[in-house]
């Protein structure tokens, strides 16, 4: 067994052995109680499932294993002069529940280096499909064609022990994560780049060789990559990308399957697609205005415009937070490091002092601040990536690292198929009224 897969296993043993004595000794105590409202409205709030790997606050934001951001950017190993933190390390820290070291670190890089080839009928199915088709789109095709690689499905298919089936995943998910990147800058370079495809750099770091693959030699590029992978990777369990890998992996179905579901939860405007829609919306703005530098007044009709047109302000709002998310601060920041003087970086920020204001008059948008998706497109502009429809491409690489972890700890703690129940409204009626309905539900 590989070094990580044995810290894995003993950590995974002993949360197991915890579960169980938790579930043993408090097992029938009630933690909440779900209102009729939130069965309508999303299952806002209720507490319906367990993911360890982060935990997200609705006024603090997101911290992974205890962990906030900041945190994460001082205490991981960084890249040869790098400031940004390299998500291999948020990748352990989630996997094993520990800081890395920085040999722990480089560890992983070169285990996913070993593990990334893809074959080339991957490359293949992927020329099948038309030049238009959208990079997501493209990428869960990927994603599905490489499922033929499945360690897990094969072991299944062949009469695996219930007991080994998190170490079939963790290796699912490692050969995956190491593949992504490559798949992605495929999918660029063939969509935007004329198919002049760039091999990867077996020196360099996982996002580093990631940004190399697409063509972004800029070490600032380099930089923003590990930072984006690291902030984009986890946001708890009950999002729709991280929901979606989960629940379709508690059928048992592989890892490559559930992950592909995740993506194409994350491809929605409501989630991952909204970093898309951000830079296409302020594309929009500059060209009705024609200037790239739109004043606080014409952001605003804008914005009003948008929403009389029954339209959402993307970027903006949130399920659970209720405060700006700090992944969007943290990307402010490095643009204050990096680019103070971009135009559409200060256009962000100026959206950032126009929106709060405007849907907070809104009594029913709960969260007027803005979200991930609000900044990140911006800082891929300033480095030459204008292809907006490919960023949740990017957010998918960078998901793949917290739903994985999550998904082999599904595994290792034995968590059964999901199911929860769901009622008619007549039931319903017939549960808050107590009056019996004439026909059935
Ligand atoms: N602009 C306009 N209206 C908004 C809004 C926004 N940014 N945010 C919320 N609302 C509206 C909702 O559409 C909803 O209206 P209806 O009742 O008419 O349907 C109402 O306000 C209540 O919504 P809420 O309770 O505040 O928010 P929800 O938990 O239902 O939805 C969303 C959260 C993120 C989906 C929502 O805020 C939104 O659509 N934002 C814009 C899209 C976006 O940025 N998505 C990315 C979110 C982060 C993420 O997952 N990244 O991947």
């Amino acid at each position: 067994m590989g070094v990580i897969k044995d810290r894995f296993k003993q950590k995974a043993d002993e949360v197991t052995a915890e579960i169980k004595e938790l579930i043993s000794e408090h097992g029938d105590k009630k933690i909440g109680e779900i209102k009729l409202s939130q069965v309508y409205q999303g299952m806002r709030g209720m507490i319906g499932l367990v993911t360890e790997t982060s935990l997200l606050d609705p006024q603090e934001g997101i911290r992974f294993r205890g962990y906030s951001i900041p945190e994460l950017q001082q205490k991981l190993p960084k890249a040869p002069g790098g400031n940004e933190p390299l998500p291999e390390g948020l990748f352990y820290l989630m996997l094993v529940g520990e800081l890395p070291t920085e040999e722990d670190v480089t560890h992983l890089t070169s285990v996913w280096q070993r593990r990334s080839h893809v074959p080339n009928y991957v490359f293949d199915t992927i020329e099948a499909l038309p030049i238009t088709a959208h990079p997501m789109t493209q990428f869960v095709i990927a994603i599905m064609s490489l499922q033929t690689q499945s360690q897990f499905a094969k072991l299944y298919a062949k009469g695996m022990n219930k007991k080994d089936y998190w170490n079939a995943a963790f290796d699912d998910a490692m050969d995956l994560i190491a593949r992504l990147p490559r798949i992605a800058a495929y999918i660029y370079r063939r969509k935007y780049k004329g198919g002049d495809h760039i091999q990867p750099n077996g020196l360099l770091d996982w996002a580093g060789n990631f940004a190399h693959m697409m063509g972004y030699e800029d070490e600032g590029f380099k930089e923003l990559m590990r930072l984006y992978m690291t902030i984009h990777s986890d946001h708890e369990g009950g999002n729709v990308s991280a929901h979606a890998t989960h629940l379709v992996g508690s059928a048992l179905s592989d890892p490559y399957l559930s992950f592909a579901a995740g993506m194409n939860g994350l491809a929605g405007p409501l989630h991952g697609l909204a970093n898309q829609e951000v830079i296409k919306w302020i594309f929009e703005l500059r060209e009705r205005i024609g200037s790239e530098t739109p004043t606080k007044e014409q952001i605003t009709e804008y914005v009003k415009q948008t929403l009389s047109e029954g339209k959402v302000v993307p970027g903006y709002g949130h399920a659970v937070l209720r405060k700006t998310d700090p992944r969007f601060t943290a990307q402010m920041e490095f643009g204050k490091k990096h680019m103070p003087d971009d135009p559409l970086v200060n256009t962000v920020w100026n959206v950032y002092h126009t929106v709060p204001e405007i849907l907070s008059n809104i009594a029913k948008i709960k969260n007027p601040w803005p979200n991930v998706d609000a900044h990140s497109g911006a800082l891929l502009v300033h480095y030459g990536m204008v292809e907006y429809e490919f960023y949740t491409v990017l957010f998918g690489v960078a998901r793949s690292l917290g739903v994985l972890a999550s998904l082999v700890w599904d595994r290792a703690l034995g968590l059964p198929i999901e199911r929860p129940k769901s009622v008619t409204t007549k039931a319903l009626l017939k549960r808050v009224t107590g009056e019996a309905e004439d026909d059935d539900e």
